[in-house]
């Protein structure tokens, strides 16, 4: 990573963190959301942090579905469901993740800030994240 990325992702990292994330804690049940593994990605394919990783804990295995939007509200894209643990994300009973890999049809997407959705057992757990090429 060069110096002027370097400073990029530190800005972009205390711009979040000036936004904050839209984070709705679940009340018990059987869904238990941690959030993001990371809230910089960078998808240049060298391994670090190329993509996204929503981690949670789906005791009951509940359907979930997560997708990204921009910040205006159009959707980007789906992400993909995943049930099983993540070397990082917080443990749990049942263990699952969501991730997505800031590809679309089209490509990778442009650097921006997007917004991921989180939907299970009838709550809602969006937050921001940052995608720098
Ligand atoms: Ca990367």
């Amino acid at each position: 990573m060069n110096a002027k990325k370097m400073i990029m992702t530190a800005l972009a990292a205390g711009l979040l963190a000036f936004l904050g994330a839209k984070r709705i804690q679940a009340q018990g049940g059987g869904f238990r959301f941690f959030g993001p593994l990371a809230r910089v990605v960078t998808p240049n394919g060298d391994g670090l942090n190329d993509r996204l990783f929503i981690c949670f804990d789906n005791f009951s295995d509940s359907d979930v579905s997560g997708r990204i939007y921009t910040l205006l509200g159009a959707e980007v894209a789906s992400m993909s469901w995943v049930r099983a643990p993540l070397p990082g994300c917080a443990g749990g009973t049942l263990a699952q993740h969501a991730t997505w890999d800031a590809r679309t049809t089209e490509g990778t997407v442009r650097s921006g800030i997007y917004v991921y959705r989180i939907e299970a057992e009838g709550r809602r757990y969006a937050g921001t994240f940052l995608v720098v090429r």
